[in-house]
């Protein structure tokens, strides 16, 4: 059985929104600065998996509830007791006139379960709402206001507090549709429990399972941005001189961009939001000398030899290549490999560094600031997603951020890592990648600790 939710209010105080938030999609109704934005009755239900369980009913909001509230009380209505006046009402010509759209929200009082009246607290509790409140109240049907607008502190939040006390109306809900707050989602479920015995376990699974949404999103989420960072360090393009010329910086730059552009089409698409709601400012990007360190312990280890020799080695790995930096125009990786003592396949794969030193070609990384940036912006854009309410209607503009030294030290050993791995970039990186699992766990914590603001 599906529990019925009527929602309505003034003009213009986020009705729509409100269901576009529960609904977590923006293509419900309409939503606009412009009060009357929403001229007709409309529902809508949320489900879990093919159930349903709970409809929400979108009504126009009450544009004229003083003179509604004098008609009730005129001669035509005033012998009528609780929600007997309703029907009268509907049928006669003020609900065709100068009342058409508050008929249209009377007319749903009596099929609702319980009504949710939302409330601009920007607003002080005028008599027109007080009005509107008693109006409802007829239909003696549970009412749950909604104080939205919640975000930023308002002076009228006590008031508010103190008419609704005295109407007996004390499980207030605090919410915004645009810096949207799972808790506050979770309270108003909470308060539709207690009104609604009988449906306690099917809320408990609807808030049990937007609770897993919730969190499976924000896995996902880190996962794709592990990927990005790994995929941005190990980028490299080469490049005939060093400092490169403009056109090789640009090339790369549009690469790391692009690796970004498809990270934030992805983690738009994940919550469901659209390109519009998020606009990236450009990534200042720096672009650094690739280098392998062949003295790096790790370095060293991938190529084979153990590092409790790796200073002797070290000499080694040195004098090897002044010897063949001397004899060879570009020695194969296998040559390479077999005079440094390493495998075939690690001298394959370190090919790169020996060409780049043997034929003064270069090759281009991305800097340690800009890793870090990308990966700062990457969590930003997460945490702001992860809270932004489906109603809202500015982008939100991704800039660039300050540096978090903390951060830099938790990543670096993942970038280096990925550095020294160019296939990384156009290969697909399982989820059981083991840089991947710990560059996530470390982003987990890092969004976790909530620094990032918005
Ligand atoms: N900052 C903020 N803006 C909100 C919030 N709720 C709604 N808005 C904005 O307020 C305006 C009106 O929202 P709607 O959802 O269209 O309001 P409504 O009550 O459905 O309006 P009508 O259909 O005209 O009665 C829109 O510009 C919304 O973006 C909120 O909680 N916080
Ligand atoms: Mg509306």
């Amino acid at each position: 059985m599906s529990i019925s939710l009527l929602v309505v209010g003034h003009a213009n105080t986020g009705k729509t929104s409100l269901i576009r938030t529960l609904l977590r999609r923006h293509d419900f109704g309409e939503v606009s600065d412009r009060a009357g934005t929403t001229r007709h009755v409309e529902s809508v239900k949320i489900k879990i998996g093919q159930q349903s369980a709970i409809t929400l009913t979108d009504t126009p909001g009450f544009e004229d509830s003083i003179g509604l509230w004098q008609i009730r009380h005129s001669d035509a209505f005033r012998s009528y007791q609780g929600a007997d006046w309703l029907q009268p009402f509907c049928e006669s010509h003020f609900a065709q006139d100068e009342f058409e759209q508050e008929a249209k929200i009377l007319k749903q009082l009596t099929k609702a379960d319980i009504i949710l009246y939302v409330i601009d607290i920007r607003q002080a509790p005028l008599g027109k709402y007080l009005d509107e409140l008693a109006l409802l109240a007829s239909a003696n049907k549970p009412i749950i206001p909604i104080l939205n607008f919640s975000a930023s502190p308002s002076a009228h939040l006590e008031a508010w507090r103190k008419v609704l006390a005295e109407r007996h109306l004390h499980a207030v809900i605090k919410y915004d549709t645009v810096a949207f707050y799972f808790e506050d989602e979770k309270r108003l479920y909470q308060s539709i429990q207690s009104l609604m015995p009988e449906d306690y376990d099917a809320i408990k699974h609807l808030i049990a399972s937007r609770e897993e949404a919730a969190q499976l999103r924000r896995t996902m989420a880190t996962n794709q941005l592990a990927e990005l960072i790994l995929k941005a360090a190990s980028t490299r393009i080469e490049c005939s001189s060093y400092p490169p010329k403009p056109s090789e910086s640009s090339a790369f730059e549009d690469k790391i961009r692009a690796l970004e552009s498809r990270y934030i089409a992805g983690l738009l698409r994940l919550y469901e939001f659209q390109e519009e709601d998020l606009k990236a400012t450009p990534l200042a990007i720096k672009n650094d000398r690739w280098q392998q360190d062949i003295f790096d312990t790790d370095t060293l280890k991938e190529w084979g030899i153990e590092t409790s020799t790796s200073a002797l080695t070290g000499a080694a790995i040195g004098a090897g290549i002044d010897v063949m930096s001397a004899g060879l125009t570009l020695g194969t990786a296998t040559t390479i490999g077999a005079i440094l003592g390493a495998t075939w396949k690690t001298g394959q794969h370190y090919k790169d560094t020996l060409k780049s030193k043997f034929t003064k070609r270069y090759y281009l990384c991305l800097d340690k600031a800009t890793l870090t940036l990308l990966c700062l912006r990457g969590l930003t854009a997460i945490h702001h997603l992860h809270q932004r309410g489906h109603a809202s209607q500015q982008a939100y503009e991704l800039a660039n951020q300050a540096q978090d030294d903390e951060l830099i030290e938790q990543i670096k050993p993942y970038w280096k890592h990925a550095q020294q791995h160019p296939e990384w970039e156009t290969q697909t990186l399982q989820d059981s990648h083991s840089s991947k699992l710990g560059l996530q766990k470390v982003l987990e914590k890092a969004l976790n600790s909530d620094k990032r603001s918005d």
